[in-house]
């Protein structure tokens, strides 16, 4: 049998996936990001399912690509040919992020240590992300020759700005968590000892919400950042249409005027 690279927990409604390779800092193998494109898959189709939450397992977050992993790092043999990279993020990095990135659940990143390379992208592309203090994040592709990938080109800019996405990209320096924050570049920051009750009960929260509209605001204000003013007003007019012929919405208006909590159950 496989070895099992992903732990998944189930908390009522939020399925806890947690990168587990504590060894090599939760690097990525291919058989680590197979993995939890499984779990995602499973995840996304799961009815009791309505909350993602994602975190690593001891003291480091991910430390991005596995640099060891024979099917990718490149060969000391002056003879062997050179491998393609391109088609690792093809096979492996794309359609992952893709899946994080279109969940029918919202996603959260817990950030319990260092983030580096494709592993700070990876929490990055989460909707909500959460570090501990002793957190940190590294876009670590210039230190090898590389460029940011599994979104950082598109997520850097549009969460920091132009001017800090290539400060950040270009020096690959360590930036602390309560930066991070600072900079826009996450949510929120907990103490080390309560990342995980805090990440837990924001996940809980989020399950406890009317998902479809979560997921739609995910969808609307991603592609708000490439529309015209008029445009995203109209886009967010269609899918506003859509969400108030849903059982959510008549839910949430009747919990409110009977003053009682709404049962929320669209996905
Ligand atoms: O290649 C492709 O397919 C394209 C995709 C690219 C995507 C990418 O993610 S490129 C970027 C890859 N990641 C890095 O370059 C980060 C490399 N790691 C580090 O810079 C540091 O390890 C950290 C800053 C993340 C943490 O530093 P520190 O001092 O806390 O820990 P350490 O001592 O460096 O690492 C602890 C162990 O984890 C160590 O192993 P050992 O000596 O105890 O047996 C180290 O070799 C291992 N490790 C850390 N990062 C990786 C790794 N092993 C394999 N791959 C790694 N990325």
């Amino acid at each position: 049998m496989s070895e099992q690279m992903i732990q998944i927990e189930q908390h009522g409604g939020v399925c806890l996936l947690r990168l587990n390779r504590p060894e090599a800092l939760n690097a990525f193998t291919s058989a680590l990001l197979v993995q939890l494109r499984q779990a995602l898959e499973a995840a996304a189709i799961d009815a009791q399912t309505r909350c993602v939450l994602l975190t690593g397992a001891g003291r480091a977050f991910s430390a991005g690509q596995d640099l060891a992993d024979p099917h990718v790092a490149p060969s000391r043999d002056p003879g062997a040919a050179p491998k393609d990279i391109g088609h690792m993020l093809d096979q492996y990095y794309i359609p992952l992020a893709l899946r994080l990135r279109s969940m029918p659940v919202p996603v959260v990143a817990a950030v319990n240590g260092v983030a580096a390379g494709a592993g700070a992208n990876m929490a990055l592309g989460c909707d909500i992300v959460l570090a501990a203090e002793g957190a940190s994040f590294i876009q670590a592709f210039s230190r090898i020759g590389l460029l940011p990938d599994c979104g950082g080109t598109w997520l850097l800019p549009r969460l920091v700005g132009r001017a800090k996405a290539l400060e950040l990209a270009l020096l690959g320096d360590k930036l602390k968590a309560v930066d991070a924050q600072a900079l826009g570049l996450i949510a929120r920051v907990v103490p080390d000892a309560e990342l995980q009750g805090a990440a837990m009960a924001l996940a809980q929260k989020l399950a406890g919400m009317p998902t479809r509209a979560l997921v739609e605001t995910r969808r609307a204000i991603d592609e708000a950042l490439k529309l015209d003013y008029e445009t995203a007003l109209k886009r967010e007019a269609a899918l506003q249409s859509q969400l108030g012929f849903a059982h959510d919405y008549l839910e949430g208006v009747a919990a409110f005027m009977d003053k009682r909590q709404p049962e929320f159950k669209d996905r």
